[in-house]
């Protein structure tokens, strides 16, 4: 099983669409197994996003992450990197396919409602951002044994 860090951002929040995410979410067979709403710190969203420190869009972007409440998940699943970056669909949701959130929601990049990590690396560095270890429960839901096979 993977875990993977998912954050519904702020416009999804104003939008009053947490329950629309985290219901796609569920209703793929991913677990959510941790969950905080709170408005991030510039800190954290500075760590967060790192990797776009250098980008000509980072400070609107870091402005924008910290401008309200989020809700931030560790969700886990089998493949659950992957899955959750295709649930999002693509980062422009112009290039979004039609049943991802982004392809169905959104029509602009810097409004693009989810954020999901892009990798195992990734998922690690941001579940440690976000969450303590102890923070994250560890339970089975009652329906796994319909959604895996083995
Ligand atoms: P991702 O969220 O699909 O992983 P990244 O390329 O990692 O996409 O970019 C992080 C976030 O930064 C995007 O989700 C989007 O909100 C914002 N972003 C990325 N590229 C642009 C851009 O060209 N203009 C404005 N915002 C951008
Ligand atoms: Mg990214």
């Amino acid at each position: 099983m993977e875990r993977t860090y998912v954050m519904v951002k702020p416009d999804g929040v104003q939008r009053g669409i947490i329950g629309e995410v985290i219901s796609r979410i569920e209703r793929r067979g991913l677990k959510v197994v941790a969950m905080r709403m709170n408005t991030m710190s510039l800190d954290s969203a500075k760590k967060h996003y790192a990797e776009h420190a250098q980008k000509p869009f980072f400070n609107s972007l870091i402005s924008f992450i910290t401008s309200g409440p989020s809700v931030s998940m560790v969700v886990e699943g089998k493949n659950a990197i992957s899955v959750m970056r295709a649930v999002n669909g693509a980062t422009n949701p112009v290039n979004a396919a039609t049943g991802s959130i982004r392809g169905d929601l959104a029509l602009d990049t810097g409004r693009n409602i989810v954020h999901a990590s892009d990798s195992p690396e990734s998922a690690t560095r941001e579940i440690t951002i976000h969450f303590k270890e102890s923070e994250i429960t560890g339970y089975t839901r009652a329906d796994e044994a319909c959604i895996y096979e083995n």
